[in-house]
């Protein structure tokens, strides 16, 4: 009986969260993988809002560098998300996989965001980036 209302509870609260949009926090899921087709991926974005998962280099500082891939982003979750890397990625080479917003530029489901710029700009989570980083095998 009583694993039936913590049940109960459960069920309640998920519906109350997706009716409030909050129902998972933006994150990033991704893995070290090889770029050599091209292609960074992630296994799963959770977005805010509409937005653009954005690849940036980086190394042992984790500091966000050039941007060199980005992909479009729904509200919500996004399974399997790729992006087409600009450049080349060398085995051992370190990415930062960051969520953006789709705000502050002047247009509409245009990638305008260039490193620190204000357009399509990175979310903040309690003043934190929400990002990933990996390692190019
Ligand atoms: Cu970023």
């Amino acid at each position: 009986m009583k694993t039936t209302a913590i049940a109960l509870f459960a069920t309640l609260s998920a519906s109350a969260a997706f009716a409030d949009g909050h129902a998972a926090a933006p994150m990033v899921m991704t893995a070290d993988q090889s770029v050599a087709n091209g292609i960074v991926s992630a296994e799963k974005v959770v977005a805010g809002e509409n937005g653009w998962m954005v690849v940036h280099r980086t190394d042992a500082d984790m500091k966000p560098g050039p941007v060199v891939a980005y992909a479009p982003l729904r509200e919500g979750e996004n399974l399997d998300v790729a992006a087409i890397l600009t450049e080349d990625v060398a085995p051992g080479e370190m990415l930062m996989l960051m969520v953006h917003a789709e705000t502050g530029g002047v247009a509409k489901g245009v990638f305008e965001y260039t490193l620190g710029a204000k357009e399509d700009g990175p979310i903040r989570i309690d003043d934190k980036l929400v990002m990933s980083v990996i390692t190019a095998k």
